[in-house]
């Protein structure tokens, strides 16, 4: 094991692999795998990923195995919770990263009445989270007890393992096929990068460094577009205030033509169609919405 190399753990396999090696592709790595799969080298920066199972994730970082990892929020936070503190501090999160976005929650039985949190006092919940469902149960003053369970959570009920579940929600077609309905939100998640506790070695800071430039240029240009419109200089004022995210945009004057300008802006967040209808309803024209590939402040 070399110090100079950043170790990065991602998850060999499963719904954060995809996304962790898009935003390794579009920072502009290419990770060339080993044979047997557990380990694979960056070729443009000094970093080496190891492919573990996700719940893994938050203990090699803790431990300084791995010097960062891409995990999801509700596995960190349950890890959090439920381990003994770490020698050297716990593990920090870096980032969030926009993906594997999804929702720990309560879910019942159909038949339950109604929505309410107190219907789960006195009962039986399965879980694969039992640290932060408990956490959320006393938030909330209701006593219930928690039946741990590693995978196929909603199955439970009708096992008679448990009458309610607290797990991973993204589209709700799970919960329905079980005939189950969510009932409160127990945490919210999406994929972050976290760190190991204690400073980096200089090669190693270097390479964080550089990597952290790359991802928050990625995140900040996922959504980011560049529009061009020109627009009477009248409305000038009120078009700059319709544009998303967007600080000074570049106004140029339009040759042979003094009652018009063209407005070129980058807008940080998403630009809707309706949003452009607004613009075309104050006069903008020949309206151009492009994507933007990558961003440096
Ligand atoms: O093998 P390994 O241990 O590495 O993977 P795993 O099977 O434990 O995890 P994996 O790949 O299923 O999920 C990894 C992470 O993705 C989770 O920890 C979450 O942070 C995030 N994530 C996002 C999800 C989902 N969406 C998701 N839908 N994790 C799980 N699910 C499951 C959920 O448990 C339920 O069974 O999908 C089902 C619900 O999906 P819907 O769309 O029917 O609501
Ligand atoms: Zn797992």
């Amino acid at each position: 094991m070399s110090d100079s190399r950043l170790r990065l753990a991602l998850q060999k396999s499963g719904r954060l692999s995809e996304g962790a090696f898009d935003l390794l592709a579009k920072c502009g790595l290419t990770i060339s795998r080993a044979k047997d799969n557990l380990y694979g080298r960056a070729r443009e920066l000094p970093i080496d990923v190891l492919l573990v199972r996700d719940d893994d994730i938050p203990g090699l970082v803790d431990d300084g195995v791995c010097d960062l990892g891409i995990v999801g929020e509700n596995v960190f936070e349950e890890h959090r919770l439920s381990s003994a503190a770490a020698p050297n501090g716990p593990a920090s999160a870096v980032m969030k990263l926009g993906f594997a976005r999804c929702r720990l929650m309560l879910a019942a039985p159909k038949a339950w009445a109604g929505d309410d949190v107190a219907a789960y006092e006195g009962k039986r919940i399965a879980t694969s989270y039992p640290a932060l469902t408990k956490a959320f149960l006393d938030s909330v003053g209701v006593s219930a007890s928690i039946a741990e369970m590693s995978g196929s959570v909603e199955i439970a009920p009708k096992l008679r393992i448990a009458e309610a579940i607290c797990d991973i929600v993204s589209t709700g077609a799970t919960l329905e096929a079980h005939g189950l309905k969510p009932t409160q939100t127990v945490f919210t998640s999406e994929a972050i990068l976290v760190r190991r506790p204690g400073e980096f070695a200089p090669e190693q800071a270097a390479a964080f460094n550089s990597l952290m430039v790359r991802v928050n240029g990625v995140i900040a240009s996922r959504d980011a577009k560049y529009v061009m419109l020109n627009a009477p200089r009248s409305a000038v004022d009120a078009i700059i205030e319709l544009l998303p995210g967007a600080d000074s945009p570049t106004i140029l004057e339009l040759a042979g033509r003094p009652d018009v300008v063209a407005i070129h802006a980058v807008c940080g967040e998403q630009v809707f169609w309706s949003t452009l209808e607004k613009l075309k309803a104050l006069g903008a024209t020949a309206i151009l919405v492009a994507p933007i590939e990558k961003m440096m402040p």
